[in-house]
């Protein structure tokens, strides 16, 4: 539950966040067995480690677009709430990358840092977009906001050139860049047709939206799972305002590109996903498959029926955009609560 405060008066908005605080705790304490000290309006609600915990990974639970949220209660979580210097910031959020690899091994981790810091980049890793054409289209914006920042592009543009990090406080924005040894990528390979000249990063880390909870707000909380490979081979390497690049593959493929009813684009999106699930597999690296994470997804949902919980689900993100009617996800109806928290929100979407 989450509400507009701004016509609210001050004293209206402590008690709805000490409202918030206590529906938090009745959730806390259904789950765990764990009664925790109630809060008032006089000592401003501190979660405990533990409630962050707990917290985090029921935000992930309640991710209403996400299909990989079985994993929820594996959340590695890290309380770095003492942690708002961007230094320290960039040191830990190294740090979070490498625990994330795990030699890829790739685990879900979060790093929830101090109230005073925000992420300018959407995700940690993000590849830059040029005027010129090269790179990654949809990034062209934030590229260009690093640039403004003081971000030196590398003379020769390639299409996967890593963007630095811009942290922001209330001291103003600093950029950092990554270290080679923290970004692990992996090349494309089909099986038949062999090097695609293309490659992609093996963690998304989602580093701009906000965790809510409890009437309190985490800006910089930063978190990831591992891919699922129709997002890399349907949408940002496929899509034809990201790498656009079905057609390129389906000449090398030999496909007949002269009619829309060969089927040439889907054909070749097939191949670039299988490309995509080989490379990551050959390179020991976590990835799923539609097919696979949807019956994960679906036993999930099986798991929160028995447990006397509703799903909270975005039908058109959880079907996979590769043939999304040959997945159980697809004949099924989801209900989406925008407000639910624990969550994960845009910083745009209502204030908590
Ligand atoms: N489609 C985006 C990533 C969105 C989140 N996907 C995940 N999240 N797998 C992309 O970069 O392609 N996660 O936390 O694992």
């Amino acid at each position: 539950m989450d509400f507009d405060l701004s016509p609210f008066s001050h004293s209206e908005v402590e008690l709805l966040t000490d409202l918030k605080a206590q529906h938090f705790l009745e959730l806390y304490a259904r789950e765990t067995g764990e009664v925790a000290a109630e809060t008032s309006l006089a000592t401003p609600f501190v979660p405990t480690t533990a409630q962050l915990t707990f917290a985090a990974r029921v935000a992930w639970r309640n991710a209403a677009r996400c299909i990989g949220r079985g994993y929820w209660p594996a959340l590695h979580v890290r309380d770095l709430r003492h942690i708002s210097e961007p230094e320290a910031v960039f040191a830990e959020l190294r740090r979070h990358l490498a625990l994330a690899w795990n030699g890829g091994k790739v685990q879900s981790v979060i790093s929830v840092f101090g109230p005073d810091v925000r992420i300018l980049n959407d995700q940690l890793i993000r590849y830059a977009g040029y005027p010129d054409g090269r790179g990654d289209p949809q990034n062209r914006r934030l590229t260009a906001q690093l640039v403004e920042l003081g971000w030196q592009a590398p003379e020769q543009h390639t299409d996967f050139d890593v963007l630095p990090l811009a942290i922001q406080t209330p001291a103003g924005t600093r950029l950092f860049e990554w270290e080679a040894e923290d970004i692990q990528e992996v090349p494309l390979l089909h099986p038949e047709a062999g090097d695609l000249g293309l490659r992609w990063h093996a963690l998304p880390v989602i580093s701009n939206m906000e965790l809510r909870f409890a009437g309190l707000t985490y800006p910089c909380a930063p978190f990831n799972g591992w891919y699922l490979a129709t997002e890399i081979g349907a949408r940002n390497l496929a899509d034809q305002n990201r790498y656009d690049r079905l057609p390129e593959l389906a000449r090398r493929l030999g496909l007949d590109t002269s009619r829309e009813r060969t089927l040439w684009r889907d054909r070749a999106l097939v191949e670039l996903n299988r490309a995509v699930l080989y490379s990551f597999d050959r390179a020991g690296v976590r990835i799923d498959d539609h097919h696979s994470l949807s019956q994960q997804f679906v036993a999930f949902e099986e798991r929160e029926r028995a447990a006397g919980r509703r799903v909270n689900g975005q039908w058109d993100w959880l079907i996979p955009p590769l043939s999304p009617a040959t997945t159980p996800v697809w004949a099924r109806i989801y209900r989406e609560d925008r407000d639910l928290t624990p969550g994960f929100f845009h910083p745009r979407q209502r204030p908590a």
